[in-house]
């Protein structure tokens, strides 16, 4: 199974990049619906977690049906996906992170779902006029984005620092680490909710809690440019 994915440049409409959703799909198409998106020619990528937390997180499969619509896996993907292949996941953790929905479910339904997130890569890079953009859920682990490509797409060996690193790792935004990622014109990511969005190095933090108390950042690839607003105040 293919782990990265590659998309050339859309040379009929805008691509846009997302933050985490986490069943918010209503909220992320309001975001959408004002800035103007256009399902015909525009496409949307996520950076992952598009479930628990939010009311709406059996929505991902129709989201996730649309030819305009591409996702990372986030943690969040990863946990339904470890939990269905009985991999050890610290339920109580998972549940109380927004995961009842799934956990709840019936085995046919965690099945449905955990084999989708399993397609999904868990990086992947869009081709701009200005050069590639790399996406992850929550950070790229190495210095350069070949680095990573190469990680991601060989799995070599049994490598679980690269997905978890890809997933879960906090360590750029914690440290303020503005070193950046060579070989790539930019690198977007979420995980982590801010007030706004922010830029270290080259690397774009775009999580800012559309899901929770924030708004959603669209992030368009082309002028590497946010096109949203908040639509109430961040308290
Ligand atoms: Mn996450």
């Amino acid at each position: 199974m293919n782990k990265f994915a590659h998309h050339p440049r859309n040379l009929k409409g805008r691509d846009f990049a997302v933050g985490d959703i986490h069943g918010h799909f209503e909220r992320l198409q309001a975001a959408l619906d004002s800035a103007g998106f256009n399902p015909a020619v525009d496409r949307l990528f996520s950076v992952g977690d598009l479930v628990d937390r939010g009311p709406q997180s059996e929505q991902c499969l129709e989201w996730l049906d649309r030819p305009w619509f591409f996702a990372v896996q986030g943690n969040h993907e990863a946990l339904a996906i470890q939990h269905h292949a009985r991999i050890s996941v610290d339920e109580r953790m998972y549940r109380a992170s927004g995961g009842a929905w799934f956990l709840d479910a019936s085995p046919d339904k965690q099945r449905l779902y955990a084999q989708r997130f399993a397609q999904l890569p868990v990086a992947m890079e869009v081709e701009t006029s200005r050069g590639l953009i790399g996406m992850v859920h929550a950070d790229c682990p190495y210095p350069t984005w070949r680095q990573l490509r190469e990680f991601v797409q060989h799995r070599w060996p049994a490598d679980t620092y690269t997905d978890e690193g890809c997933q879960w790792s906090r360590e750029r935004i914690k440290r303020g680490d503005g070193s950046g990622i060579r070989d790539v014109r930019a690198v977007i990511v979420g995980h982590t909710p801010l007030r706004r969005a922010r830029r270290l190095g080259n690397v774009w933090h775009i999580d800012t809690a559309g899901w929770s108390e924030g708004y959603f950042t669209l992030m368009e690839l082309e002028a590497l440019e946010v096109v949203s607003v908040p639509e109430r105040p961040v308290g």
